[in-house]
C-alpha cells in the first residue's frame, strides 16, 4: 500500500504503525519535522480530517488521513492481513493496542503532563507496570502462549497482536534496558517471544536502522529525562 506516516522522530508512538509496515515489508514514506507541524498547526476546518495531535497516516491509495494511533492500527493491520478473521481475536487485538495506549499514557505521566516523583514511580512500577505485564502474559497464556509456541494468539501466523507486543514491550525495554528485567520476571513468554520477534530479518534490519537515527531516545522531552532519573533512582 502506499502511504506516508506523520510521526515525530521518535520511537514511541510511532513505532505500533512502522513495525507493521516494516513487517509487510512496505515502502512508506515518513513526513518531515515540518510537514508534520504544518498539518498539526491547522485550523481544524481545514485539516483533512480534524485531528488532534501525531501521529497521522495519509493512506495514498484512498487519499483520506486518520489520527489516533489505536485507529491507523487497526486499519494498516486490516489492509495489511494482520487482523485476525476470527470476530473475538480480531477484537482482542483492538484491546492490546488500547491496553497499549492507556500504558504509554501511564508511564508518560499522561504524555509529560508533570514529571514524574519519585514515590509514585515506585508504586508505578511495582503494582501497575507489573500487572500490565501480567495482563499480556496471562492474554497470550490465554491463547497458548509459551516459550515453544510462536505467537500471541496461537495459530502459525504473526498478528496485531505481536506487533503491537513488540512495539509496546520491545520498543520500552530497547530503550530503558533496566525494565527488561521486569519483563522476564513478570512476563516470561512475552519476553520470549519479543526476543523471537526482533530477530525476523524485516524487524531486526527496522530496529537496528532506527536505532542508528534515533539512539536510545523513546518519548523524547523532559518527560523521558523524568523516567531516565528514576530508573536512575531505582538502580542506586
Ligand atoms: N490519543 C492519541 C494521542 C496523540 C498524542 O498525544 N501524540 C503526541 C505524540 S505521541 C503529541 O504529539 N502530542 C502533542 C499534543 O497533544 O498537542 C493517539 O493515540 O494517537
Amino acid at each position: 500500500m502506499n502511504c506516508k506516516l506523520y510521526y515525530w522522530p521518535a520511537p514511541f508512538r510511532g513505532n505500533f504503525i512502522r513495525l507493521l509496515l516494516e513487517e509487510a515489508g512496505e515502502k512508506y514514506q515518513e513526513a518531515s519535522v515540518e510537514e508534520i507541524l504544518e498539518l498539526y498547526s491547522k485550523p481544524v476546518e481545514v485539516q483533512p480530517l480534524p485531528m488532534m495531535a501525531p501521529p497521522y497516516l495519509h493512506d495514498l491509495d484512498h487519499d483520506v488521513f486518520l489520527s489516533q494511533m489505536p485507529v491507523i492500527v487497526m486499519h494498516l493491520s486490516r489492509k495489511l492481513g494482520f487482523l485476525p478473521d476470527d470476530a473475538f481475536k480480531s477484537s482482542v487485538c483492538l484491546k492490546l493496542v488500547l491496553d497499549s495506549n492507556d500504558i504509554l499514557a501511564e508511564i508518560t505521566n499522561l504524555n509529560g503532563n508533570t514529571m514524574w516523583e519519585y514515590e509514585k514511580w515506585k508504586e508505578f512500577r511495582q503494582k501497575r507496570l507489573k500487572r500490565w505485564l501480567e495482563m499480556f502474559e496471562e492474554t497470550g497464556k490465554g491463547f497458548g502462549l509459551s516459550s515453544k509456541s510462536e505467537y500471541m494468539l496461537g495459530g502459525d501466523q504473526i498478528s496485531m497482536a505481536d506487533l503491537v507486543t513488540e512495539a509496546l514491550w520491545g520498543t520500552m525495554i530497547r530503550c530503558f534496558p533496566d525494565l527488561a528485567e521486569d519483563c522476564r520476571r513478570h512476563a516470561p513468554n512475552v519476553f520470549q517471544l519479543i526476543q523471537r520477534i526482533e530477530i525476523r530479518p524485516k524487524i531486526k534490519s527496522f530496529i537496528e536502522r532506527q536505532q542508528q537515527s534515533y539512539g536510545s531516545s523513546y518519548c523524547g522531552g523532559q518527560i523521558e529525562k523524568s523516567i531516565r532519573s528514576m530508573l536512575e533512582k531505582d538502580r542506586q
